[in-house]
């Protein structure tokens, strides 16, 4: 069984791998994903200077997934492109994830990225949630097409974006609409953490986490049905894109149904802070369990099949 995908030309030996913020934040979580099962890695999503976030607590996990506002805490972009530039690609594929303050900031990082001249792939996140006072990009369409059309303008090398869940077919359509006019936008990854949602504790009465009155990013189960319909509705209106899906995985089954929405890789989060590196190895091993059970060879065999009714 043969569970190898690509994203552009670059070959993954599995579609699983790690989401941002999640086990990428230092060097040694990197290595970790690299020397796991995982077929690819995304570093933590970098600004122009360092950052030490929030404040704690600002992570929780909940039964049925987690709560977070960890504020975008992070190295400065400097610390990921000294990685970038002494990376092995011959491994596995590298993703960057850039999430600048401003516009101006995203610029300054991806020309550096990709000055490097190497394989890298980044992942310019529009979509963080836990920025007091930073909105999300990618619910403002007419800033959002005017960042792209700034990033495409002065990207020469391919390029992602992480995207914020969707809820309205309008704004499906909006937003597809506008990814539709870059041609080196060449994946979508859907979704980040549903943003702003509040966890209560009923004991204590109190919220579970510090910043924004309690408020965070919602991941886990909670937000599986979201996330495969933003990977399913890009994938039918965004025809020359790849999509990443992301959210709500915990077994393999899960893997197995945003590759059948269309998904061609996929990233976990919330599970893999729970679980750690070994979470790689369960789901390739769950992942070739279901397709052997259902005799399909290799994930062509069923991705973007979705049946409708
Ligand atoms: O660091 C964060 O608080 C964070 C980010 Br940048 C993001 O994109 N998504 C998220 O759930 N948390």
């Amino acid at each position: 069984t043969d569970i190898s995908t690509h994203i552009l030309d670059q070959r993954m030996r599995s579609p699983v791998y790690n989401a941002s913020g999640v086990m990428c934040r230092e060097t040694t979580e990197l290595e970790a994903v690299r020397h796991s099962d995982a077929g690819a890695l995304v570093s933590k999503s970098c600004t122009l200077e360092a950052r030490d976030g929030n404040p704690e607590p600002r992570y929780a996990a909940t039964p049925f997934g987690s709560i977070n506002s960890m504020g975008l805490p992070n190295h400065g972009y400097r610390y990921y492109l000294d990685y970038a530039a002494h990376y092995d690609y011959t491994d596995k594929p590298l993703f960057i994830s850039i999430s600048g303050l401003s516009l101006a900031d995203n610029l300054h990082m991806l020309d550096a990225f990709q000055r490097l001249k190497r394989p890298l792939l980044p992942e310019v996140n529009l979509s963080c949630p836990n920025v007091p006072g930073k909105p999300q990009l990618g619910y403002s369409f007419d800033d959002m097409a005017t960042a792209l059309t700034a990033i495409h303008a002065a990207m020469d090398i391919p390029f992602g974006v992480k995207l914020p869940p969707y809820f309205d077919i309008s704004h499906f359509e909006m937003a597809a609409e506008i990814f539709n006019r870059f041609e080196r936008l060449k994946f979508l990854t859907c979704i980040n953490s549903i943003g702003n949602g509040l966890v209560v504790d009923t004991d204590s009465e109190t919220v579970l986490i510090k910043p924004k009155n309690g408020l965070g990013g919602i991941g886990g189960d909670y937000v599986l049905p979201t996330a495969l319909a933003n990977v399913n509705t890009f994938y039918r209106l965004c025809p020359d894109k790849q999509i990443i899906g992301c959210g709500g995985i915990g077994a393999g089954e899960q893997v197995f149904q945003h590759i059948l929405c269309g998904a061609s890789a996929v990233q976990v989060g919330t599970r893999l802070w729970e679980e750690g590196a070994g979470l790689f190895t369960r789901l390739n091993q769950e992942l070739v369990a279901i397709m052997q059970r259902k005799g399909y060879q290799c994930l062509a065999d069923f991705r973007g099949k979705l049946c409708t009714l």
